[in-house]
């Protein structure tokens, strides 16, 4: 899962990416700038308590820090080509907004409209390309294929027309596959972060509020202080709990905004255990058994028999494997089975 950290110059872009990824890497930016951060999950803890493996491993979220989104950058592709490449391979956006020097003319929701608004023109570009290379082929192609795509990409292009981003668009999830080629940003998930003065800290509560307000709809968004959380990554956990009492900080940025990216993503984990190794594994919530096992392995996709599973919470009530199959708790599941979050998977896969 790759979250690419956008907005517009000096908005605090790299202030978050420290924040969240306890990386300071200065004012430069170098679009390769990634960071991996563990998600944390008691559930793994508990387990590995239980099992002892030589180690566990946590879902992951992969973190990108991006060169600045100016007026016109993404539509005419003058944006650094790296820094776009990167923002195309990403799962989804968070969109930091600047509302810490108001005095300056920082205008959060200008930011916005402008970024929204570039993802826009871009995939209207490129669905307009791509329109008329498929009128140039109808002649010489069986034409079928070609003029469902192309009233496909029609229907994509009077949406953008009317100012609105892929990601409201119903149709996309029915015909995914043929439109994950073309890594359209504006189909990307997007979450905001309003990023406020220290001074504005008490207000906090109220400035969320008032911006999910001003938001679509469809935009989940939550407000903080970049630099505070930027340094507080950078302490020890002592030093951390003085300071976020000092600041009446109830909870640091890091574990909302994961819970923010897995709630916008759809995101759940299942479990693995052993003696090896103890590893929760990320995955869209919706998906089957075989889907799951393939996350593993594609060995695991192609040869997938069955799935030994248990949920996580009679596992931990009736105290282990044993108890659940005593009680009836522990089950095989077969390919098009839903994986819930929580369950701990065993599978069982041919040779
Ligand atoms: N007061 C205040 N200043 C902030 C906050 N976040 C960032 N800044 C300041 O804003 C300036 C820009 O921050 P950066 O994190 O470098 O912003 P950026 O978006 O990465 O900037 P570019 O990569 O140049 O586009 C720095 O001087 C930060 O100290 C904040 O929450 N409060
Ligand atoms: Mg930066």
């Amino acid at each position: 899962m790759n979250i690419s950290i956008i907005g517009t110059a000096g908005a605090g872009k790299s202030t978050l990416f420290q924040a969240l990824s306890g990386i300071h890497h200065g004012s430069s930016v170098n679009p390769a700038t990634l960071a991996t951060i563990d998600v944390p999950d008691e559930r793994l803890d508990n387990l590995t308590q239980i099992f002892n493996p030589k180690k566990t491993v946590f879902a992951r979220i992969e973190l990108s820090d991006t060169v600045p989104i100016g007026k016109d950058d993404v539509k005419n592709e003058t944006i650094q080509a790296k820094s776009l490449q990167q923002m195309r391979l990403s799962d989804a956006f968070l969109l930091l907004l600047p509302n810490f020097q108001p005095e300056l003319g920082n205008d959060p929701l200008q930011d916005f409209n402008l970024i929204q608004s570039e993802f826009i023109l871009s995939d209207m570009a490129q669905v307009e390309t791509r329109i008329e290379r498929i009128n140039k082929q109808m002649g010489k192609k069986d034409a079928a294929p070609l003029q469902q795509e192309k009233d496909m990409l029609q229907k994509c292009l009077d949406h953008l027309n009317e100012e609105k981003p892929l990601s409201t668009l119903d149709l996309l999830d029915k015909e995914g596959k043929t439109f994950r080629g073309f890594q359209f940003l504006s189909q990307k998930p997007m979450m905001v972060v309003v990023n406020c003065n220290e001074d504005m800290l008490g207000l906090i509560d109220g400035i969320t509020a008032g911006f999910r307000e001003k938001l679509p709809e469809y935009i989940p968004s939550l407000a903080a202080c970049a630099s505070l959380e930027a340094e507080l990554a950078l302490m020890s956990p002592l030093e951390q709990n003085d300071y976020m009492n000092a600041y009446d900080i109830k909870e640091p940025l890091k574990p909302r905004i994961i819970r923010l990216a897995c709630d916008t993503l759809g995101l759940i984990s299942f479990l693995t255990v052993g003696e090896d190794e103890c590893r929760a594994w990320p995955i869209k919530k919706g998906i089957t058994a075989q889907e799951a096992a393939g996350t593993i392995h594609t060995d695991f996709f192609n040869k997938f028999i069955r799935a030994e599973t248990v949920a996580y919470d009679d596992f931990m009530r009736l105290g282990g494997f044993a108890g659940c199959k005593k009680a009836g708790l522990w089950r095989l599941e077969g390919k098009t089975y839903i994986v819930q979050d929580g369950d701990i998977l065993n599978i069982r896969a041919g040779n």
